[in-house]
């Protein structure tokens, strides 16, 4: 009974607590306190989410070197999760488990484990050019990489290493029914893994573009039936997909056409100079569809076992042009009716819109100025372009809003956003950013039907926005409403991860992320886990040098509870958690083990290790998943070779007496008495028009159903007069009352505070 109410006091002095702080305040009173006018009161009114409340959009964004993905809600800016990707993540036991150390190290460069990541370009998945919330993409910048996440759990699935490449930037950007994901080379290199000296820069080095099949049915990308198009050595840079009018092509800026090679050390200027003395760069116009049928043609080439389109043959089908852009250009973006690219000059304040219609004119008439070093045809900017804009110092990325014709510049130099007219060529609107802007992200940005309404902005530095926290400052995103006419500031949020390149924001309904897994599932490799085990079922299997252990989890019992092996043996735990009710996570350690399991409603993991020294090791739970949690433990004995235990029984610290049982038992029966009159009250509602509170009814039946077959264990050893045992299991019959009394309590509270109505 005592236990019963300590779960109402803390409730009830945080809300003493709350109404004692708002009592004391009116809102003139706080404004007047903080500094706050009235622009900051209606910022805050339209970011504030109060408790239970849900964001409207879920943006994804580069976790940059961290390797990672950052998950965060919008209009509030709370962040709700880290993905680990590229590196590893102990509390996902990402890298900390066998199931997920295989996705892992399908990431191996050249045969080596990478555990670092410098994620750039996240991107959704798309059907018709539309977000279709399925999975999420990211590059690695690094090391040539590329990641599926799988957005029905959040988890990562498999990373591709591409197999040219020694750099990518132009990654992750998929076509309009993910078809492919594309991965742009950034610094040239041989495609073979051979030495090159830089002699040989314009014979023997390489960019290019890598098409990787998806399987949308599976989740997969599929290296077999993907294929490159080798492209000059010119950096490329940003890739976007062409959408409806210009669906089947592909669009990569580029910089440093000059082929420069530095030396600043021999005294040559170094690469920055080098690499920006050209007015012009390239814009690489490709048709993947043509490419695709070639690949099937067999027209390739194959490099590192890769099927590789040449730039001759590429040339020869019609497949590839380029086009002039502005000095050091960077961002190329198609409008989201496929009929105009964006790209930006950052060492020149202009914008320049390209039309589509217009190169495709002059590439279907052949009419180009000249040809580049390696053949490719060059349309002459004046064929293709639209419109040149000056829209500010240092111009970067463009977002495109939800009304026609208008658009969102990053001015990286003035720190500043441009909302435009690309259609007339026509400044609208100037807003500062603190500071330095690299990438921005409107709401659904990237589709066919970009939702507008918000707009974030994604500094690279901080300075003097935050508390000081040493020389390494927190990137910020500043979230700005973007609804009307003028843009206007919302909130900062800083993002202590690393470099968030860049971001994609998806309607948060379009999300369908399950809450468990079937029972018995390996998560990374998306099927039932052989490994799985049954409540019941636990076992521990031995062979020379081995020991299985096949193992479950529930509240607040890992089994089992003792493993004994011997020194030297290779131990494997395989750990299945029987809960089905949500956000019922287990997790699980061990003293010297370096792993960490977080074992989900339903999910099978496996930690791994040898049993190098003997000694004791205790084991347990690391998720505070229940009252009884710290008792969540065990032992892993590892016992020298050679070792003979002596016949003895437990020495446990307690012994029992009918008098202690009975006092158990008179407490399970008040509690029992507490549970009734919980179910009542939920039963005599109208609970089942409410899922949360059916889901929460059924977990705790079941919890009640343990209850049940510990009391029947009590009552066994009461009559034989073993009270050593029945009061134990006086206690765990108790454990469980517990359990279902605190679900039961979380159903009432929910029903009180939903509005259900009495039935009964
Ligand atoms: S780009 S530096 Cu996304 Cu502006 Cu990578
Ligand atoms: Cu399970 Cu703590």
């Amino acid at each position: 009974m005592n236990e019963m109410k300590k779960y109402f006091v803390p409730l009830a002095l945080s809300f003493a607590v709350t109404t004692a702080v708002s009592a004391a305040s009116t809102l003139d009173e706080v404004m007047k306190e903080r500094g706050l006018t009235q622009k900051d009161l209606l910022a805050a009114a339209k970011t504030y989410t109060p408790t239970g409340g849900r964001d409207e959009y879920i943006v994804f964004a580069s976790g940059g070197q961290s390797g990672q993905v950052i998950v965060y809600g919008i209009p509030s800016m709370r962040i709700l999760k880290y993905i680990g990707v590229f590196t590893p993540e102990p509390w996902q036991g990402y890298g900390f488990d066998e199931e997920s150390k295989r996705v892992l190290a399908q990431g191996r460069i050249q045969g080596k484990d990478i555990t670092f990541g410098d994620t750039h370009h996240p991107a959704i998945s798309e059907t018709a050019g539309e977000y279709n919330g399925r999975y999420l993409f990211i590059n690695d910048k690094a090391n040539p990489r590329l990641a599926v996440i799988d957005l029905h759990d959040f988890e990562t699935k498999q990373i591709v290493v591409n197999p040219i490449m020694k750099s990518e930037h132009g990654g992750a950007f998929v076509t309009p029914n993910t078809e492919y994901v594309m991965e742009a080379s950034q610094y040239a290199a041989p495609l073979e893994n051979n030495f090159e000296p830089l002699s040989n820069f314009n014979d023997k080095y390489r960019g290019a573009v890598t098409y990787w099949k998806f399987d949308d049915k599976v989740g997969r990308l599929k290296p077999e039936e993907s294929f490159s198009v080798e492209l000059p050595p010119y950096s490329q840079d940003l890739s976007d997909a062409g959408k409806l009018v210009s669906e089947g092509w592909s669009f990569h800026n580029s910089f440093c056409s000059e082929r420069y090679v530095g030396g600043i050390e021999s005294g040559r200027p170094p690469f920055e100079a080098g690499c920006s003395q050209k007015d012009t760069d390239f814009l690489h116009v490709i048709n993947w569809k043509k490419g695709e049928e070639l690949f099937k043609a067999g027209k390739t080439t194959k490099i590192n076992g890769h099927d590789v389109i040449s730039i001759k043959t590429a040339v020869e089908a019609g497949m590839l042009f380029l086009i002039p852009e502005p000095k050091s250009p960077h961002g190329v973006d198609v409008s989201p009716d496929g009929t105009h690219i964006i790209v930006s000059g950052k060492l020149d304040s202009h914008t320049w819109v390209y039309s589509f219609e217009k190169m495709m004119a002059a590439h279907k008439a052949k009419k180009y100025e000249s040809t580049d070093p390696y053949g490719i045809p060059i349309v002459a900017l004046k064929d293709a372009l639209h419109k040149q804009v000056n829209v500010g110092l240092g111009p970067l990325h463009t977002q495109y809003d939800a009304k026609k014709c208008v658009v969102f510049t990053s001015i990286y130099v003035d720190s500043m956003v441009t909302k435009w007219d690309y259609c007339e060529g026509k400044v609208l609107d100037q807003m500062p950013v603190h500071y330095n802007i690299g990438h921005l992200m409107a709401m659904e940005g990237d589709s066919v039907s970009p939702d507008g309404k918000y707009l974030v902005a994604l500094n690279k530095l901080a300075i003097d926005r935050f508390n000081p926290v040493g020389p390494l400052h927190p990137q910020n995103h500043q979230l700005i409403d973007i609804s009307g006419d003028k843009m206007q500031l919302l909130y900062d949020m800083p993002l202590p991860l690393g470099e968030p390149h860049y971001a994609v924001g998806i309607k948060a309904d379009k999300l369908k992320p399950g809450i468990r897994y079937e029972s018995g599932w390996d998560s990374r490799a998306d099927q039932r886990s052989e490994f799985r085990t049954r409540a019941g079922r636990e076992k521990i299997e031995r062979s020379p040098g081995k020991v299985n252990v096949f193992g479950t989890l529930i509240r607040s019992h890992i089994t089992p509870e003792i493993i004994e092996v011997t020194e030297g043996d290779e131990v494997t735990i395989h750990l299945t958690n029987l809960e089905r009710a949500q956000d019922e996570t287990h997790g699980f350690a061990m003293y010297g083990g370096n792993f960490n399991l977080s074992v989900e409603p339903g999910k099978t993991s496996t930690a791994k290790f040898i049993a190098e020294k003997p000694g004791v090791y205790p084991y347990y739970c690391t998720e505070f998943c229940s009252a009884l949690h710290l008792e969540m433990q065990g032992y892993l004995l590892v016992q020298p070779k050679g070792y003979v235990a002596a016949a003895k029984g437990m020495d446990e610290g307690q012994k029992y007496t009918k008098a202690d049982y009975d006092k158990q038992v008179k407490t399970n029966l008040d509690t029992q008495a507490v549970i009734d009159s919980v179910v009542g009250f939920i039963t005599s509602h109208n609970y089942s028009d409410f899922p949360t509170v059916v889901a929460l009814v059924e977990d705790a039946t079941e919890q009640l159903g343990f209850a049940g077959e510990s009391k029947k264990k009590a009552e066994e050893y009461a009559t034989q007069g073993d009270f050593q045992n029945a009061t134990l299991w006086a206690g765990q019959w108790w454990q469980y009352q517990v359990k279902t009394a605190d679900l039961g309590l979380r159903a009432k509270t929910f029903l009180e505070e939903n509005g259900a109505k009495k039935v009964k």
